[in-house]
């Protein structure tokens, strides 16, 4: 069976570009797949982050993926620093990435972009990534668009290891959904809906109330003219729009432009955010069952039990065939 390794940050709250763009993909792979689904505790610290807040984002995040679909008799869901390997080969392989290839990172310059003090841990945030996509020998890496770049450079260190220290790591592949890989900010569609966005109108969070949502969505930004077409290129706001209603409706593009042919935006707005309820209600249901009943913990430890074995393995092998004196 193939393995499937992919993680979120608790870095704020999900958005539903988490949700289309991660998740649901997620909760399809765990089928056919060996699954390893984490929480990336240590990433969300690149930048600051209050330790409650991510102390209860860390665990909203791990309930939302449960809430989500997620089953952890069928995928391992854990903490990313409950397993400290992660940490361990990520500062071996900040031995082999080169600063060139980091810099030309586009997280990194949007990120680091017009702050006068960027943290270190920012800039070696890919390499980190590497480490737990190849700490697994990961087949497939299901993520949005945005992180298409990084996984190249995961590719690129685990070639580079194998013709350094002989081949041991798989290479691999990512897996990007065709529509919905990208979901962009309901104020600007030039910049991806973003958890970590200082203006919580950008984006719908999973565990908004329907109010809210319905609110967010009246209000999103639109494109001139009245038509409701998807043409990224000269509508993208609507576009964007067109693609969410997409994903919670089921419709195709096609169908929704049919649908509201000579309607104008205002129907298609008020539609749009109803199926967004519709779809997010039943998952803000389950989570707050899960997040009442505790039972988080014992999966997460559970998941982080199982992960470990492979996770230590690995190191061990990375670090004998690096030339680590072992402990006796
Ligand atoms: N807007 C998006 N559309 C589609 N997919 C998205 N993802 C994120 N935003 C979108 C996918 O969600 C997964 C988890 O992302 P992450 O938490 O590791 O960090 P990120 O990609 O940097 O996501 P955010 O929400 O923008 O977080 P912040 O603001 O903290 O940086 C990934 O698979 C990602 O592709």
């Amino acid at each position: 069976m193939k393995r499937v390794l992919s993680g979120i940050q608790p870095s704020g709250q999900l958005t539903l570009g988490n949700y289309i763009g991660a998740m649901q993909n997620f909760v399809r792979l765990q089928e056919t797949h060996e699954c390893f689904f984490m929480v990336v505790d240590l990433h969300a610290i690149t930048v600051p982050q209050e330790p409650a807040a991510l102390r209860e984002q860390s665990e909203a995040v791990a309930a939302l993926f449960i809430a989500a679909g997620i089953d952890p008799a069928k995928a391992s869901v854990f903490m990313q620093s409950h397993v400290p390997a992660h940490a361990e080969l990520g500062w071996l392989f900040t031995t082999l990435a080169y600063m060139g290839e980091l810099e030309r990172m586009t997280q990194f310059k949007d990120k680091s972009s017009g702050k006068d003090s960027v943290g270190a841990g920012l800039f070696v945030y890919p390499t980190l990534m590497a480490a737990d996509i190849l700490l697994y020998n990961a087949d497939l890496v299901p993520v949005g668009d945005d992180q298409k770049q990084h996984l190249e450079l995961t590719r690129d260190l685990g070639h580079r290891f194998n013709a350094r220290f002989g081949d041991y790591f798989t290479i691999p592949e990512p897996y990007i959904p065709k529509v919905g890989a990208r979901i962009m900010s309901l104020d600007d569609a030039s910049k991806k809906m973003s958890k970590s966005n200082p203006n919580p109108a950008s984006y719908i969070a999973l565990l908004d109330p329907p109010d809210v949502i319905r609110k967010k969505l009246s209000r999103a930004t639109t494109d001139s003219g009245r038509d409701v077409i998807y043409n990224p290129a000269e509508k993208p706001e609507i576009s964007n729009l067109m693609s969410i209603y997409s994903h919670c409706s089921g419709l195709s593009l096609e169908e929704i432009q049919a649908k509201y042919e000579g309607q104008g935006y205002g129907a298609f707005k008020k539609d749009l955010a109803e199926h967004v309820v519709a779809t997010l209600e039943p998952l803000q249901q389950r989570y707050r069952e899960i997040r009442e009943s505790g039972e988080i913990h014992a999966i997460l430890k559970q998941g982080a039990e199982r992960v470990a074995e492979v996770a230590n393995k690995t190191v061990r092998d990375v670090k004998e065939r690096m030339g680590f004196l072992p402990a006796r």
